[in-house]
């Protein structure tokens, strides 16, 4: 019996290769972080689909890993002390693998500092704000007759892109010379903003170059390219 086998999720999604780590996900902006991170790592896992359309994420079994209903979501069979670890929150996950594999986040504390200093500030800026901002103008929102909501998120996802320009301007990635979780956690968000989203006009991404060559470096890496297509939608 695999330690796997305690976590009622591996119900509905068992796992085929128990000693890897078990990645449940779709390629959202959020899901596609930790696909590209495992990729980038070079660590064996096994990738299940959560599928919205049929609510997967609200079933008992995903809501016992994540009671919050939303990927992704891992389990790591060799975690810490030889344990298996469950997480779920895509910027804890980035942390959680970084140190796992001591790759993707700077050696010394005061970079280490840095480096999650802008995680943070993708995680609680840029994911929900963009995010917003796709609701007003691509889903649901874009047909109410007050745009003032929109124009809100609009403007707070160009001051954000202002501050990510300005941090990027003469530096290869995020944290300068060393791409990072930070660049991770943040590039499937422009790039869903301007390409999912189409909402590149409306945020005048025209004005944010350092902002789009980084972007274009950073999908242009093989990992990401990987990454981005992991899970294959249904
Ligand atoms: N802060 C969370 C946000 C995750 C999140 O919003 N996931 C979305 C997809 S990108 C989701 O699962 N939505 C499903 C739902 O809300 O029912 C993280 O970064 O992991």
């Amino acid at each position: 019996m695999n330690t796997l086998s305690a976590f009622p999720i591996t119900k509905k999604w068992p796992a085929q290769h128990p000693d890897r780590l078990q990645l449940y996900s779709l390629p959202t902006p959020n899901g596609v972080k930790v696909s590209i991170m495992l990729e980038e790592v070079g660590l064996p896992y096994e990738v299940h689909l959560v599928n919205f359309g049929t609510n997967d994420q609200l079933t008992p079994e995903f809501l016992s890993l994540n009671p919050n209903n939303k990927i992704p979501a891992i389990i790591d069979p060799n975690g810490p002390g030889g344990k298996a670890l469950a997480l779920f929150e895509s910027g804890a996950i980035l942390v959680y693998l970084a140190g796992k594999t001591g790759k993707l986040m700077p050696a010394d504390d005061a970079g280490k500092y840095e480096t999650l200093q802008w995680l943070m500030w993708q995680m609680g800026g840029v994911g929900p704000m963009f995010g917003q901002v796709g609701f007003f103008h691509k889903f649901a929102g874009k047909d109410y007759e007050d745009k003032r909501p929109r124009d809100r998120f609009v403007a707070e996802s160009r001051r954000l892109l202002a501050v990510l320009d300005q941090q990027l301007q003469g530096r290869d990635w995020i944290m300068g010379q060393h791409y990072t979780i930070a660049d991770i956690a943040t590039f499937p968000w422009v790039r869903n903003l301007i390409g999912f989203y189409g909402a590149g006009d409306l945020v005048g991404i025209q004005d944010f170059p350092q902002v789009t060559r980084v972007l274009a470096a950073f999908v242009a890496r093989p990992a990401v390219a990987r990454g981005l297509d992991i899970p294959k939608r249904a």
